[in-house]
């Protein structure tokens, strides 16, 4: 998951201005890069000179003194990503065009058009010529004004935004995120789309309680080159993007006071904090749920994943706490009786029982509480599930799935697959202990629970993660003897 588990060190390129008081440009890039663990390179294309109050001059590179640049490290230091900012002149753009011919790689754009003191840094010609770039860029992470002059549109409303952004996918880029696209007074919140043509489209807003600080010179450049650090870690572009949100944030809390006017946010290592996760949902608008919580007395403990009510009247007994019905084969009448007697028999114990993706059928017959996946999250009335006063289990497995569900604040969370599971097809690497352990200490308002791929032996390592729940199918349901290894992993866990 994070930069610990990388061999070679990752290279990220920042094509960009020089920042002679060391604030923003190409300085902010380094910060952000060598934070995450990569190597930074760098090809400036102007030399500034700025300081916390002014920019004073922006002394353009030549196209042949950018392109010795990039011809220098082409071969030496190859670039797992780049991040691009400042592009002053025609000149920059042709040379990089011309690097981009051989280059095929991740390609972050932040469209540096105008200082925060107003002064242009882009000039007409380059504006023009900006856009022939546009099919070779995955991300462009343009702000409010900026999206503006990129697109001749005035930007007043939110659709407006979503507007602009398909105009910007239109001409070729892959994906925009655009910065504080909805500025309130609590909440500061960027707007992601992505371009149809070779994924699936999507889009989602990523927001965050506005921390009201002024040293935050350099915002932007840390944000991309974060991004782009990230992404060349091998984190999807999307959780990479979650992970740049998270670094702004506490780059933001850490930035401080040099010289006359603004200071810059300092970007450190690995986030890890909750306050840093970001909320992501769909639309801006998103209904404040609450869920009761699930483990305020007692951890949630050994925690079997079944598949039929009979279970219970098994494990139950043997002090079971917590345990989930997850029926795969039946429907109709037969599904809704199997539900119905599993809570009859959770009740008689006083176990805590979730219900997998029923979730009308588990209001009906009033269950303690629904576990739902990632893609049952869509179709669920989460609104429905909290009026009546369910717990809610939601499962994740990366960065992007654990913002959505920050954006839910459900009574858990889980994590997974831990280990290599045969139990459920997935497109995840299993995390291993190291990064469960990485979300039970990061998101810690959350009780975690860990699932995939769990038996015995490895029991001890899951449990010394202190995860509230220790979740399994197989190690218990294809056990040879259920009860009896039941009752040693209950005696483990104690042992934590
Ligand atoms: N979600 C993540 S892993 C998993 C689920 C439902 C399957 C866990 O099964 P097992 O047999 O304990 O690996
Ligand atoms: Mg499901």
């Amino acid at each position: 998951m994070n930069q610990h588990s990388q061999k070679r060190k990752p290279i990220v390129w920042s094509v960009a201005g020089s920042d002679c008081s060391g604030l923003a440009g190409q300085v902010a890039d380094i910060r952000a890069i060598e934070a995450f663990g990569a190597h930074p390179c760098m090809v400036t294309t102007a030399v500034t000179a700025q300081n916390s109050k002014k920019v004073l001059a922006i002394n353009p590179l030549s196209e042949e003194q950018i392109t010795a640049q990039f011809n220098a490290l082409k071969d030496d230091l190859p670039a797992d990503a780049i991040k691009v900012g400042l592009l002053p002149t025609v000149d920059a753009i042709n040379a990089l065009k011309e690097f981009l011919k051989e280059y095929q790689g991740k390609l972050i754009v932040d469209p540096v058009m105008v200082s925060s003191s107003g002064k242009q840094l882009m000039d007409e010609a380059a504006q023009v010529a900006f856009k022939t770039l546009f099919h070779q860029i995955d991300l462009l992470t343009p702000n409010i004004p900026e999206l503006e002059l990129l697109t001749a549109r005035k930007i007043e409303k939110l659709e407006d935004i979503e507007f602009a952004v398909d105009d910007i996918l239109s001409a070729g880029v892959k994906a925009v995120l655009v910065k504080g696209g909805h500025a309130d007074e609590d909440f500061c919140a960027d707007y992601f789309c992505s371009d149809s043509l070779e994924q699936e489209s999507e889009s989602f807003w990523l927001s965050s309680a506005r921390q009201h600080r002024d040293n935050t010179r350099g915002t932007g450049c840390v944000l991309a080159a974060s991004i782009a650090t990230a992404w060349a870690l091998n984190h999807s572009l999307k959780d990479a993007i979650v992970i740049g949100k998270m670094q702004i944030n506490q780059a933001i809390e850490h930035g401080y006071r040099v010289g006359m006017g603004k200071g810059p946010l300092k970007p450190l290592q690995w986030p890890a904090k909750q306050e840093y996760m970001p909320q992501l949902a769909k639309s801006f608008i998103e209904q404040d749920y609450a869920f009761p919580p699930c483990a305020d007395e007692k951890p949630l403990g050994l925690y079997p994943v079944v598949d039929r009510a009979q279970w219970l009247e098994r494990l139950l007994p043997l002090g079971i706490s917590t345990v989930q019905l997850r029926v795969k084969d039946l429907s109709g009448e037969q599904l809704e009786q199997e539900i119905k007697a599993a809570i009859a028999i959770a009740k008689k114990y006083q176990a805590r029982l979730f219900i997998n993706d029923y979730w009308s059928l588990a209001i009906k017959h009033n269950a303690y509480g629904v576990h739902l996946g990632q893609e049952d999250l869509d179709g669920a009335d989460l609104l429905a599930i909290s009026k009546a006063g369910l717990r809610l289990g939601i499962s994740t497995h990366c960065y992007y799935e654990v913002a959505r569900a920050h954006a839910i604040k459900p009574s858990y969370l889980a994590c997974g697959p831990v280990y290599h599971t045969e139990s459920k097809q997935m497109p995840w690497i299993p995390h291993g202990v190291e990064n469960l352990s990485y979300w039970v200490n990061t998101m810690n308002e959350y009780p975690w629970v860990a699932i995939g791929g769990i038996n015995l032996q490895r029991m001890p390592e899951v449990a010394a993660t202190k995860t509230s729940g220790i979740a399994m199918i197989s190690a218990i349901t294809q056990a040879e003897d259920p009860e009896a290894v039941t009752l040693q992993m209950m005696k483990i866990i104690q042992e934590y």
